[in-house]
């Protein structure tokens, strides 16, 4: 399997966890129940995290912003990384 592929599945597969009622978007209940009850976010945080995240501003993540999110993310990881090695 391409490592471009499982990075696919592995993006989809979070999106899935994190869509708890399986409509096809992210909210905030649905984060809301993944990270509340952990503490690993507060509301406040939540908030913020889909205010970041939603770039055509419906209240909401589909699949597109999280993969741009995911994406970002790796490349910033990616740099940091990098510029470590030097
Ligand atoms: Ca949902
Ligand atoms: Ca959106």
């Amino acid at each position: 399997m391409h490592r471009h592929q499982l990075e696919n599945e592995n993006i989809h597969k979070a999106f899935q966890f994190l869509d708890k009622d399986g409509d096809g978007f992210i909210t905030r209940d649905d984060l809301g129940q993944v990270m509340l009850p952990y503490r690993i976010a507060s509301e406040a945080a939540i908030n913020e995290i889909i205010d970041d995240v939603d770039s055509n501003k419906d209240g909401k993540i589909n699949y597109s912003e999280f993969k741009a999110m995911i994406k970002e993310e790796m490349r910033e990881y990616a740099e940091k990384q990098r510029k470590l090695e030097f």
